[in-house]
């Protein structure tokens, strides 16, 4: 009998992924939205006004407030609505590092139980003059966070209207729909809205964001399906580049400050020295700030690195030892008569997942349900009938069989039974 009959061994796959579960369909539908920009532009001011949760934490003074993301819901329109709160980059507080740190971590958790964002609302403070290197940073990060792909679901939102005279809001509201800033999102899909301060416009935006499809966002199918570590994603290279040319920058200072007080040291301006030395001591805290966030950087992905080694070698092992396991029938799940009738179709027994053969505790554990297939071939019938009951159950079944289990397929070579404890058991080994 040729082994070409039996099933094919199914060859390892690449590494599993986690499982995407549908939203579930509900009487209550859960509608995700990120509140994102930078601080003080009024992300928890605008949480706090829409959801009626007093407990949302809003700033009163110049300094960050929001220190790490922090879900938010309530209920909406017959749906559960979930604002994600999140700290801006350029934080006064928190690092760049430690804020992209923290919204990955946030992000990819969800994405991994399945729980994908229906919008984003981006704000930003329609008072604000010019758009200062803050602003762009910030902005440049969410680019790389969200990516093409959500844009569609993206609400560029403008904050803070009551402090502003309307005709200059309108003038720079038309500057950052057709400007650099935001006119490039608005052409790929982004839609650009105001915020009025009210509940009832932020409803408003939220009823909108409502209709869309949720979308993964970039960093979280670079995270998560890619399994990139933070520093590989394009969010985590834009902050590292950053900080390569930032502690570039402080060394050349630093360099040229040195310069500049050696020519005051030959001077003999000792009022220069001073304040040289001054300025030097400040410039080296910057590098030495920079450096750190470097290094934090490097440390993250490094201890990224070490769980992804020991995962692959956990999922090596693991597909080793099912490599190497078997199915053992105990002979008493074998009712002759029943198998003898069934010897052209399938028979449903019992079995039990074998690591090693040779530990008779793994004998004992729980048995779960099997079927044992035959391959229709008229031949290999006629063999087993005429074999004695003894010798189905001392040389295994019908050489023409095979369990499905778990992906894999396992046969009955007709090697013999072994002997575990007071029982005997036929063993279907992986082919
Ligand atoms: N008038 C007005 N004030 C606002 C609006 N949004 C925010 N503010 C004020 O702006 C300040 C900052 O608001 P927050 O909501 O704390 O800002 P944030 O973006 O959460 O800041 P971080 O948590 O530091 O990132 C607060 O004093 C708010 O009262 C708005 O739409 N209108
Ligand atoms: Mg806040």
């Amino acid at each position: 009998m040729s082994s070409t009959n039996y099933p094919p061994h199914l060859p390892p796959g690449p590494p599993p992924q986690p499982p995407i579960i549908p939203p579930k369909d509900g009487v209550e539908q859960e509608i995700i939205i990120a509140v994102m920009g930078v601080t003080g532009t009024g992300k928890s001011y605008f949480i706090k006004e829409v959801s009626g949760i007093s407990d949302v934490v809003v700033s009163n003074g110049l300094h960050s407030c929001t220190a790490s993301v922090q879900p938010y819901s309530f209920l909406h329109a017959g749906a559960k609505i979930t604002l994600i709160d999140t700290p801006g980059f350029n934080d006064t507080t928190k690092t760049d590092t430690e804020v992209l740190a923290d919204i990955c971590a946030w992000t990819s958790l969800n994405y991994r139980k399945g729980r994908l964002l229906s919008g984003i609302i981006y704000l930003h403070r329609i008072t604000d003059v010019r758009m200062d290197g803050s602003s762009l940073k910030n902005l440049r990060m969410f680019q790389r966070l969200c990516g093409p792909g959500a844009l569609k679901n993206v609400l560029l939102t403008t904050t803070q209207w009551s402090n502003v005279d309307p005709a200059l809001g309108e003038f720079r509201e038309d500057n950052l729909r057709h400007g650099d800033f935001w006119g490039g999102l608005v052409s790929k899909g982004a839609s650009l809205e105001r915020f009025m301060g009210t509940r009832e416009s932020g409803l408003g935006l939220i009823n909108k964001l409502m209709e869309n499809e949720p979308k993964a966002l970039n960093i979280q199918y670079q995270m998560v399906q890619k399994n990139m570590t933070l520093v590989e994603t394009s969010a985590g290279k834009f902050i590292n580049e950053e900080l390569i040319a930032l502690e570039r920058k402080h060394q050349e200072n630093l360099e040229n400050l040195e310069k500049e007080r050696q020519k005051a040291v030959k001077e003999k301006d000792d009022e220069m020295k001073e304040i040289l030395a001054q300025e030097q001591a400040k410039a080296r805290e910057k590098l030495e700030k920079a450096a750190a966030e470097k290094k934090l950087l490097a440390d993250i992905h490094a201890a990224e690195m070490k769980k992804r080694e020991e995962a692959e070698r956990r999922r090596e092992e693991e597909r080793e030892r099912n490599e190497r396991a078997v199915i053992a029938v105990a002979a008493k799940d074998i009712s002759v008569m029943a198998h003898l009738k069934c010897m052209f179709t399938s028979y449903d027994t019992r079995g039990r997942l074998i690591y090693d053969i040779d530990d008779t505790r793994e004998f004992v554990k729980d048995s779960f349900p099997i079927t044992i297939h035959y391959q229709f071939n008229f031949l290999a019938g006629i063999e087993v009938c005429v074999k004695t009951i003894a010798e189905i159950f001392d040389a295994g079944m019908g050489i023409n069989n095979y369990v499905k289990y778990n992906g894999g397929y396992y046969r009955c070579k007709g090697e013999g039974c072994v002997k575990r404890g007071s029982q005997k058991f036929v063993i279907f080994r992986r082919v």
